[in-house]
Order: C-alpha cells, then sequence, then structure tokens
C-alpha cells in the first residue's frame, strides 16, 4: 500500500479509574462484539481494545492497565511498563466521570501523564448525568494540575460529542498506512486476535528494536489427524536486521515468541495448540499492493 497522504493512522491509549466508562466507549466506537471478543483475550498489557477504521482513517485503541498507586513490586513493574507505553502511542485519552468528584486515583494518574510528551486529552464522560452549569467548574479542577491538548466532555452512553472526539483524533493521528484490515475483524476474529497475540510477544520481547510496523499474517488454522489446532502464521519485517533479532541466537527468540503466543492462544480458544512461526523479509511490504491484498490490508 503506499501510503496515501489523506490516511491518518495510529494508537490511542485510554486511561482512567475504573468504572468511568472506557469498556462503554470502546463498545460505542468499534461494536461490542469486538471489545468482549478483545476482554477474553486479556491478556499482558497493551491489550488492544478496539479498532475503528474509516475511509480515511484507522484508530487502534489500546488499553493501559496498570495505572494505579503500586503496593508491591508487580504493580510497580505494571506501572512502568504503563506509563512507558504511554510513550510509544500517538496520543492518550484521559477519561474521568463527571458523576463522580476527582479523587486521589485520578491525581495519580495525571502525575504520570505530566510526563507523556505525546497530546493528552481529557475526556469527561457521564455528562448526561451532570448539570451543564457543572461541568465547567468539574473541569477546571483538571485543567488546574495540567494542561490537555483539548476537553472533550462525552456522554459514552448516549453518545453525545463521541463523533467530535473521533474526528479530532483521525486529525491528530499521523499519516500512515491501515495497520489491520477491517473485515477480517468481524468474519474471522480469532485470526485478527491470534495475530494480534503474537505480534504483542514480538513487540514485548524485542522491545524497541522492531517497530510497530511488523506484520503478523495467520496462514492457516485448523485441527490436524490428533485433534490438536494447528496454526501456521508468517511474521513479516522490512530488514534483514530486524528478522535476526526476532530469530535470535540459535532460534531462542523466535521459540520464546512462539511459547508465550501459545500459552496465550490456547488460553484464549480453550484448546491445545500447535503454533509453527515463519519469519519472512520483504523490503516494501507496506508499498506492495499485492502482497498487501495477500495479508487482507485494503487500500
Ligand atoms: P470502565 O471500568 O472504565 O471500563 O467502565 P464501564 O464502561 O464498565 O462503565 C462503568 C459504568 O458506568 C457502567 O454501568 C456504564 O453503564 C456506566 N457508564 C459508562 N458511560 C456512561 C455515560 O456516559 N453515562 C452514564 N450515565 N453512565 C455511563
Ligand atoms: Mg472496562
Ligand atoms: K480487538
Amino acid at each position: 500500500m503506499s501510503e496515501q497522504a489523506d490516511f491518518h493512522s495510529g494508537f490511542v491509549a485510554i486511561v482512567g479509574r475504573p468504572n468511568v466508562g472506557k469498556s462503554t466507549f470502546l463498545n460505542r466506537v468499534v461494536g461490542e462484539k469486538v471489545a468482549i471478543m478483545s476482554n477474553k483475550a486479556q491478556t499482558t498489557r497493551n491489550k488492544i481494545q478496539g479498532i475503528y477504521t474509516t475511509k480515511t482513517a484507522q484508530i487502534v485503541f489500546i488499553d493501559t492497565p496498570g495505572i494505579h498507586k503500586p503496593d508491591n513490586k508487580l504493580d510497580e513493574f505494571m506501572l512502568s511498563s504503563a506509563t512507558s507505553s504511554l510513550n510509544e502511542v500517538d496520543a492518550v485519552l484521559f477519561m474521568v466521570s463527571a458523576k463522580d468528584k476527582k479523587g486521589p486515583g485520578d491525581t495519580f494518574i495525571i502525575d504520570q501523564l505530566k510526563r507523556v510528551k505525546q497530546p493528552v486529552y481529557l475526556i469527561v464522560n457521564k455528562i448526561d448525568t451532570v448539570h451543564p452549569n457543572d461541568l465547567a467548574p468539574f473541569v477546571e479542577s483538571y485543567q488546574k494540575d495540567m494542561a490537555f491538548k483539548q476537553v472533550f466532555p462525552i456522554s459514552a452512553l448516549q453518545g453525545n460529542n463521541v463523533t467530535e472526539l473521533l474526528t479530532e483524533l483521525e486529525r491528530e493521528l499521523p499519516v500512515g498506512p491501515q495497520y489491520y484490515p477491517d473485515d477480517q475483524i468481524t468474519d474471522h476474529p480469532e485470526y485478527f486476535v491470534v495475530s494480534e497475540l503474537i505480534r504483542e510477544k514480538i513487540l514485548e520481547l524485542t522491545r524497541e528494536e522492531v517497530p510497530h510496523s511488523v506484520a503478523v499474517q495467520v496462514e492457516k488454522m485448523r485441527h490436524n489427524d490428533n485433534e490438536k489446532m494447528k496454526i501456521d502464521a508468517t511474521i513479516v519485517v522490512e530488514r534483514p536486521g530486524q528478522k535476526g533479532i526476532i530469530i535470535g541466537q540459535g532460534g531462542k527468540m523466535l521459540k520464546e515468541i512462539g511459547t508465550r503466543a501459545r500459552r496465550d492462544i490456547e488460553r484464549l480458544l480453550g484448546e491445545k495448540v500447535y503454533l509453527q512461526l515463519w519469519v519472512k523479509v520483504d523490503k516494501g511490504w507496506r508499498d506492495n499492493q499485492q502482497y498487501l491484498d495477500e495479508l487482507g490490508y485494503r487500500k
């Protein structure tokens, strides 16, 4: 796919205290089916929660759990990986509930967000529950703590102002490719989630050495003779160096990616899986339309 000058895409993280309405928002934006499916695949960090695709843009929403005051070592680890992931996305939505007073939980999140270089939007959800006059002082109580790129009062439940927010995000995201096929999500959700789980392990294990643009194509998923689900998937990278990193010394890295991905896929599908991974270099894969068609990507 040649990157069209008018197609924007990128990753948007949603953070906020429990019950502010993050899932409700995602369900409204991407459709219940996808959001529920992703919850099933809930595993580690940076779970993709939903993908919003139009003719001109693709917004990939990422859930960022673990942003709360740590009280043990695991929490600390979760927090540091969560905050560092906030610098890898293109924009951050900080969602609060107009129904609830600002609490220590919000203040803690704000302290983390102050260190984020990406644009941070304040999303004031549940405006259907408050009097319009109360909105301004509520917003000010947050704005005195930090500067937000923009403030969006919304009702995820009723839909108010959600379209406007999506339009702003489309504009904010850089020009880029359509990372994910739109049809595969609904037609073959398991293919999509499986490829996502593999991709997640690659990014998790290789850190910054392999870019987010790495593609994973699930070629086949079928039961073989001994009833095990056999999955073949190809990891597509742009440079031989990246292939080397993914394979690792003596194939160690690829094995680890496969082991971790298989565990999550088995949990997702509820059955034993035999996972075979291949790595392929395609220098211009993002420019090659025929190849992208094969992968299920759209122009
Ligand atoms: P999450 O924990 O941040 O994912 O929050 P949920 O999406 O699960 O929502 C928590 C509760 O708030 C649910 O009962 C939702 O129905 C409710 N809720 C979410 N958005 C709104 C809204 O815009 N208005 C109202 N009145 N309730 C909402
Ligand atoms: Mg939720
Ligand atoms: K998803």
